[in-house]
Parts: C-alpha cells; structure tokens; sequence
C-alpha cells in the first residue's frame, strides 16, 4: 500500500481529532526527515500509520498481544501501551508494509526503547511535538528538534517520565531503557 492509499485506509477508521493529529505528525515528520536525513516517504508511511490502532478494544488488543507474542509484560501496564505494538502488527498484516523500521518506529512510537533508529527517533519526537500538542514544555522540544535531535531526544524522553512519575503511572522497561540510553549519549 503506497502512502496515499495508508493515508485514505487510516482517514476511514480513526476519528477526526486522531486523524488531525496524524496530519500534524506526517507533516512534522517529513520535515525531520529532510532536516537529518531519513528516508522521507519511510518516515511520511510510518507517521501515517502510527496510531492505526489507537482506537481498537482492549479485547482486541490483548489478544494480538498473545496472540503475535509481544513483551508479555505490556499486559501488566497502562492499556495507552498497548496500540503501539497492535499498530505495527496491523500494519503488516492489514496494509502489508514490509518495512522493518518502519514496523519498529510504529512497535516503539509510545516507549521509545534502547538503540533507536533515526526514523524510530523521527517518529516518537514527531508525536510528540506536532503542532496540535499543547502541554508545557513542547515549545523547548520543538525548536531544538531541527537542530539537535539528540538533544530533543533527551528532553522529551526525560518530561515524558516526569509526567508519569507525577500522575503515579507505572513506567515501562522500555521506557527506562530508552531514558537511560539517550541520556549515555549525553555529550
Ligand atoms: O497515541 P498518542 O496519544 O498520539 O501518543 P503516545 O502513543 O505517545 O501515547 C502517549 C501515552 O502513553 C501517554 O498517556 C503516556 C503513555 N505512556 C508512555 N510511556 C509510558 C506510558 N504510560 C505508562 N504507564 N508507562 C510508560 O512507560
Ligand atoms: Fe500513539
Ligand atoms: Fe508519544
Ligand atoms: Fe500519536
């Protein structure tokens, strides 16, 4: 399925505001991508799909969890996990992209993980800072992501678990990994 046909399969089944918000995510994406050099149509394909599976039961998404053998730990957390990983199984079986990164940027979009590729890297920022995010602290993220994506990087990841640690959540291994690899790369 080419990008247009993804993006016109995705308007289908997600509502309005999810599908605005996956606008703002392709377009933020695209323009990392240009700015560090990704693979741009990878990074427009992945950002359309991203969050395919956002609105499916949690029936559903347990049972593709067991079911496709995914972190079984995932089932222990917060159910906002668990799209992240049915998305890229959807995407694969539904939509037919081949594309490992582009299965793993969907697979890790939420948690982040260790060892991200760069279009892993494009994606979860680029969620983070479209233009439809409004929490405190995105401005300092956006501007430093067409410079420093690294830096960025760090800084999202870093308020990302701020923000659970003051709402009490639980905080995922990959989570913590991701945290405590961005933050090796520290200059
Ligand atoms: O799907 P989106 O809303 O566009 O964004 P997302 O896929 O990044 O999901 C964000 C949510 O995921 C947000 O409510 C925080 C939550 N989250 C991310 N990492 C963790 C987490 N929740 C828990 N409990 N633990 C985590 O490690
Ligand atoms: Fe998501
Ligand atoms: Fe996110
Ligand atoms: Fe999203």
């Amino acid at each position: 399925m080419n990008c247009e046909e993804a993006l016109v399969y995705v308007k289908e089944i997600l509502p309005e505001r999810r599908f605005e918000h996956t606008l703002g995510v392709v377009e933020t994406a695209k323009a990392l991508a240009v700015k560090h050099g990704a693979d741009v149509k990878q990074a427009e394909m992945a950002a359309i799909v991203h969050d395919i599976a956002k609105h499916h039961s949690r029936d559903d998404m347990k049972k593709i969890i067991e079911q496709e053998k995914f972190d079984s730990r995932l089932l222990l957390f917060h159910h906002e996990l668990w799209h992240a990983p049915v998305g890229s199984y959807l995407a694969k079986v539904t939509l037919n992209i081949e594309s490992q990164d582009i299965l793993n940027a969907i697979r890790y979009h939420t948690t982040g993980r260790a060892d991200m590729s760069l279009l892993e890297k494009i994606i979860y920022l680029a969620d983070y800072i479209e233009p439809g995010r409004k929490f405190a602290g995105v401005e300092e993220v956006r501007a430093l992501a067409y410079d420093d994506l690294e830096k960025a990087l760090r800084k999202a990841v870093k308020q990302s678990i701020l923000f659970l640690l003051q709402k009490k959540q639980r905080i995922f291994p990959d989570t913590l990994e991701c945290y405590n690899d961005v933050m090796l790369q520290k200059e």
